[in-house]
């Protein structure tokens, strides 16, 4: 869908006006001409554009004096949280929702069954939070070295530090507060990971980075090692323009993909889950298929692969912020993983202390031994 354009507007010494007549009745041809849309009924077309952009008959005025204050403000709080980028789109309707469709429909969601289930929720923020007015998207870098022994549990980097979940949601509400004191009529909803958006398409849009052919979010100048949050609040802030960027004619993650899970399929790159590493040690439940096993060699949890080959993660003198360490004290933590010999058979007791407040646990205790097993056999066959 074409992005809608800024509306006509005209001035006066008192500051920005909108003339409700003639200017609207203007924008709106604009608009249809833009957006394709047919019909000769006035109000039924201008309803299809508010669909498409609930942003769009907010007056002008509102947009433009308080917003841009406002916006700073929020965006300096939230820096001060410790998140490492922040930036603001409007919560238009899914752009890319008929890509997720084309992603359902191949199977690629492997048995992500919540993926499907979810998928009208998903194709507008607006179902999650009906006064939402802006979406706020946060990024929270978690890159750190991860040296994994032989014979030592390899987890991804993402899950070695605490739960990114708890760590997201409790600073984000910290965000969230802080409005609501500002605000009294804020409405806020955070979101991290489960709730029914598509949180790398906001995150484009806000700013934060571009599809990278890994599918991961790619930021120029940070790299892909970070986590997004996302904030839906009922308070209208002026959004900032989407990312630009590109892999060009680079194929590093493609070819360094363990499984071929990197895929070309209805003109776009797309993962499939049913041959990832990261899904099959974090979210397969079961057997998991021989032919796939000595792909996953000695991930135990999680997958980094694509990402690690990726040039945007590696630093470069222009590029001083590229593969930074993660400064959140949570992310930095250690734990004291046993040896895979004994995570094979691991007690529950044992899994559920060893696991608490990590992301791991999601794996369940069947699979993180199931994961063990895998990668002590593929040890084995090295030799
Ligand atoms: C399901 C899921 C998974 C699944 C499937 C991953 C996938 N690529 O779809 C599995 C379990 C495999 C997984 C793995 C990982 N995940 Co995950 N995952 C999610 C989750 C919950 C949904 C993702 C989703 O909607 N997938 C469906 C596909 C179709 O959506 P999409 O990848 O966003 O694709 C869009 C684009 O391709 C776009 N599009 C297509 N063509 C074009 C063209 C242009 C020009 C543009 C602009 C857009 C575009 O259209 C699609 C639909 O919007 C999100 C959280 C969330 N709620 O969004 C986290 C999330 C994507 N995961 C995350 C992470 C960290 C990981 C791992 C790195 C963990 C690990 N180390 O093992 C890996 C990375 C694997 C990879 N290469 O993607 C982060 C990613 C952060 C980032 N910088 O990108 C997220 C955002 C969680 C978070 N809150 O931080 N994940
Ligand atoms: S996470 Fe691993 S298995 Fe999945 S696409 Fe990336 S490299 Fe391939
Ligand atoms: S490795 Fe290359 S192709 Fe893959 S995401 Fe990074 S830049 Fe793009």
């Amino acid at each position: 869908m074409a992005r809608l354009a800024e509306r006509p507007e005209s001035s006066s010494p008192r500051g920005t006006i909108l003339n409700p007549n003639a200017l609207v009745a203007q924008w709106i041809e604009h608009q249809l001409a833009e957006l394709g849309v047919g019909g000769s009924n006035p109000l039924e077309r201008a309803t299809q554009i508010q669909a498409a952009d609930p942003m769009a008959f907010m007056p002008v005025r509102i947009r433009q004096d308080s917003g841009e204050e406002a916006k700073r403000s929020v965006k300096e709080f939230a820096l001060s949280l410790g998140f490492d980028a922040v930036g603001i789109c409007n919560p238009r309707a899914t752009l890319h929702i008929a890509e997720y469709g084309h992603w359902l429909d191949h199977g690629h969601a492997a048995t992500m069954a919540y993926m499907a289930r979810s998928r009208a929720l998903r194709a507008s923020p607006l179902t999650l939070l009906p006064s939402v007015r802006s979406v706020v998207v946060l990024a929270l870098n978690y890159h750190r070295a991860n040296d994994t022994k032989p014979g030592l549990p390899r987890i991804a980097e993402y899950a070695l530090g605490r739960d990114y979940h708890k760590v997201l949601r409790s600073t984000l509400r910290k965000l969230a507060r802080w409005m609501q004191e500002r605000w009294p009529e804020a409405e806020c909803r955070a979101c991290v990971d489960s709730a029914p958006i598509l949180e790398r398409e906001l995150a484009h849009l806000a700013g934060l980075g571009w599809f990278g052919k890994n599918t991961c979010l790619i930021d120029s100048r940070r790299g892909s090692k970070f986590f997004l949050g996302v904030l839906l609040t009922s308070i209208a802030l002026p959004p900032d323009r989407p990312a630009i960027g590109s892999c060009g004619t680079c194929s590093k993650c493609i070819d360094a993909c363990p499984t071929g899970a990197i895929v070309h399929a209805d003109g776009f790159w797309q993962l499939d889950a049913r041959r990832c590493i990261s899904y099959l040690t974090i979210e397969h439940r079961g057997a998991i298929d021989p032919a796939l096993r000595e792909g996953i060699g000695d991930w135990t949890f999680g997958c980094d692969v694509c990402q690690d080959v990726c040039p945007f993660n590696h630093p470069r003198p222009s590029q001083p912020s590229r593969a930074t360490e993660t400064t959140e004290p949570d992310f930095s933590q250690d734990r004291n993983w046993p040896a895979l010999k004994e995570l094979c058979n691991l007690p529950y007791q044992k899994w559920d202390e060893l696991t608490c407040g990590s992301a791991v646990r999601r794996a369940g205790f069947d699979g993180l031994r199931r994961n063990a097993a895998i990668n002590l056999q593929n040890a084995t066959s090295d030799k």
